[in-house]
């Protein structure tokens, strides 16, 4: 019998070690200035809904789960899609099980719904959600995305939240961020100390970082509006569109505001919806689309305003179901469509 005793291999770091979600969320607790596990929950919340949701917009082709409501539209007039309601009862019901927020207000509900206490648990946070952004978009196979906020409440924890606690200015999301279900499903998300995101492998069911410290190139290529509706654009916003394209600037429009946005925070450019005569406050909501994600493009370095060049983020909201126009994107492109605003508005700014 050998008396040599065999060395261990040597284990070395592994640079190329997968950081899950869950492990990422847990990691950047410390970050937050008040650290009690609570935002850590509310984020895994979201993650486990968006793969819920992930799984039937997946298979959407597959089963009579595409298609319209039956005679369901949502507050803004809008048809639902079946696919929308189910995404909206599956975050509610996930961020709900944790009792981690104290109050949701979704795109597809009138009101705020205050969310049930689960033991003694106070919470202090709410949530905002466009459960399924660009659902007219499903039917045709084409991606869709959804879209979160989160606020530290402003009413005192003991009692039920308020409408004032959701109506704040983007400046205060402690966190926001997006998940785009497309040719693979990509969660990104920022809790105002850069943006990172994270790719879910289906084969360990995981969302895994794939895309750390996300930053927006200075300025890019492509523009991204409904140029449908030229006609209807105000003159400084025509002028700006023809710029583009006397710029060869190669024009983007899937109609899925978080696809269009996640093309331009990953190769540059600018998105515009700006105002029309259907929607002469702008079509895109401050509190469940522009403001999340004016949040994310900041974090990653770009810029966001509205058609009267104001900050999004400064936005004081009037109401839940608040509409705003926006210009989104690269800082160099935002400022380029600034200075045609300024030039040939012909409103006073
Ligand atoms: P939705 O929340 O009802 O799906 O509407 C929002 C969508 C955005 O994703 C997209 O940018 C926009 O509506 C497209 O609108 P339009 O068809 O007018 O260009
Ligand atoms: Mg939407």
């Amino acid at each position: 019998m050998s008396t040599t005793t065999k060395k261990s291999p040597e284990i070395k770091p592994n640079a190329n070690r997968i950081i899950t979600l869950d492990e990422f969320i847990i990691r950047s607790e410390k970050d937050f200035e008040f650290a009690t596990g609570e935002l850590t929950g509310l984020l895994r919340d979201i993650g486990v809904a968006a793969k819920i949701v992930n799984r039937e917009v997946n298979k959407a082709g597959l089963v009579s789960i595409v298609g319209e409501a039956d005679g369901a539209s949502n507050t803004s007039g809008d048809t639902q899609q079946k696919l929308d309601v189910y995404a909206n009862e599956k975050l509610i019901e996930c961020l709900q099980n944790s009792g981690e927020c104290c109050a949701i207000a979704s795109e597809e509900n009138d009101d705020i719904q205050l969310i049930p206490k689960v033991g003694s648990k106070q919470s202090h946070y709410v949530v905002l959600f466009d459960p399924l952004d660009g659902s007219s978009n499903i039917d045709v196979n084409v991606s869709v995305g959804t879209i979160f906020a989160i606020y530290r409440r402003k009413s005192p924890a003991e009692g039920p939240a308020q409408l004032d606690d959701f109506l704040q200015p983007g400046i205060r999301q402690v966190a926001a961020g997006y998940v785009l279900y497309g040719t693979s499903t990509i969660l990104v998300y920022s809790t105002g100390r850069g943006v990172n995101g994270f790719t879910l492998d289906p084969s360990i069911g995981e969302f895994c970082l794939s895309h750390r410290n996300m930053r927006i190139p200075d300025s890019g290529n492509y523009y991204s509006v409904n140029q449908g509706y030229y006609s209807k654009f105000d003159l400084e916003m025509r002028r700006y569109i023809d710029h583009c394209s006397d710029q060869n600037y190669g024009l983007r429009y899937i109609g899925s505001m978080v696809s269009d946005i996640h093309r331009i925070l990953i190769q540059g450019g600018i998105f515009l919806y700006p105002s029309t005569r259907k929607f002469p406050k702008g079509k895109l909501r401050l509190l469940y689309e522009c403001n999340p994600l004016a949040f994310v493009v900041e974090q990653a370095g770009g810029k966001a305003v509205n058609a009267q060049l104001k900050r999004i983020l400064d936005i004081e909201p009037k109401e839940l179901h608040q509409r705003s126009t926006i210009a989104i994107g690269s800082p160099v492109l935002v400022d380029e469509l600034k200075a045609f605003i300024e030039r040939y508005s012909a409103l006073p700014l």
